[in-house]
């Protein structure tokens, strides 16, 4: 099996430029090397092309309550293609990023694969806003949400289709900063969610047990991990920090089970900001876990 790297360097997402170099820190902190030291064959396709950044109006007023609406869309619909190719030659994709925004750019070429896709959301935050609902404006809190089909239509219908993710396929973990219209829209809509009280209470174990079963109808799982799911004691280079998050050691046993589990057909791990870390910690936490995922063992 083959791992295809695809780098991601979007920072339109959001406000902190230096996610955009996420990419880079990961290679630097041995993404390549350490994924070789597994049965692994690893390519990678090197950096996808991003937009230009114009500073006055990358930090400028938003539009309609989308920050940087049409650099997002053009870089995603640039990922989907790659992510897409990827998958067409029976490669494993691993999108490495930038901001959570690539999301609707990685799953649009994902979910062309798959008829029933399940979704795992690692992160602090739901990513389920709307111009709308959105404290921010900022566009990488509203990716699961215009996956699932709602949301401004140009994000909706990135890959030139919408409707990628099911609401009842979606598990999300390690939530603790939920606005007030992503908490009403996850009762409505009933979606499978651990928040750091059930991890607390459950165990990760149990919670990654629980997951794998709650996904067992579907014919593929992407995950998508982002890295301020993950304590920001341990994980500081990241642009939203919010603390009481998941430890490295429980995601360790995260990453170990889905691996044994052989579910994950897609990955992407974003929001490493190297601008705004020590010492470019929080890369190389992440490839610690990417290591675990791809099958590292301890002995
Ligand atoms: C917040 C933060 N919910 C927003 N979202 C983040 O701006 O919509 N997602 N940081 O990862
Ligand atoms: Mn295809
Ligand atoms: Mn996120
Ligand atoms: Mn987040």
């Amino acid at each position: 099996k083959t791992v295809e790297i695809i780098g991601a360097p979007c920072a339109f997402g959001q406000r902190k430029l230096g996610v955009n170099m996420g990419p880079n820190a990961m290679r630097y902190a041995g993404l390549v090397e350490r994924i070789e030291g597994t049965e692994l064959t690893v390519e990678d396709k090197g950096n996808i092309a991003s937009p230009a950044i114009d500073m006055k109006k990358y930090r400028g007023e938003q539009e309609g309550g989308l920050r940087n609406l049409e650099e997002v869309t053009e870089f995603c619909e640039t990922l989907c293609d790659e992510v897409d190719q990827t998958i067409q030659s029976g490669k494993f994709p691993l999108v490495i990023g930038g901001d959570h925004s690539i999301a609707m750019g990685t799953i649009a070429g994902v979910k062309r694969h798959y008829d029933n896709l399940g979704v795992i959301w690692y992160d602090a935050h739901g990513d389920l806003n709307i111009a709308d609902s959105s404290p921010s404006g900022n566009i990488h809190g509203m990716p699961l949400r215009a996956l699932i089909g709602e949301g401004h239509p140009d994000l909706v219908n990135i890959g030139g289709y919408q409707n990628k993710v099911k609401t009842e396929n979606i598990v999300l973990i390690g939530m603790r900063d939920l606005d007030a219209g992503e908490k009403k829209y996850i009762r409505e809509a009933g979606i499978k969610t651990y928040t750091m009280a059930d991890i607390d209470k459950l165990g990760m174990q149990k919670v990654i047990d629980e997951t794998i079963d709650y996904l067992k109808g579907t014919d593929g799982v992407h995950l998508s991990l982002d890295v301020d799911a993950l304590d920001p004691v341990e994980t500081p280079g990241t642009g939203t920090c919010v603390p009481g998050g998941i430890t490295y050691r429980e995601s360790h046993l995260a990453m170990e089970m889905l691996h044994d589990a052989n579910i994950i057909t897609s990955m992407e791990l974003v929001e490493v900001n190297p601008l705004i870390d020590i010492n470019n910690k929080t890369a190389d936490q992440a490839v610690g876990l990417l290591g675990s995922f791809f099958g590292e063992t301890l002995l």
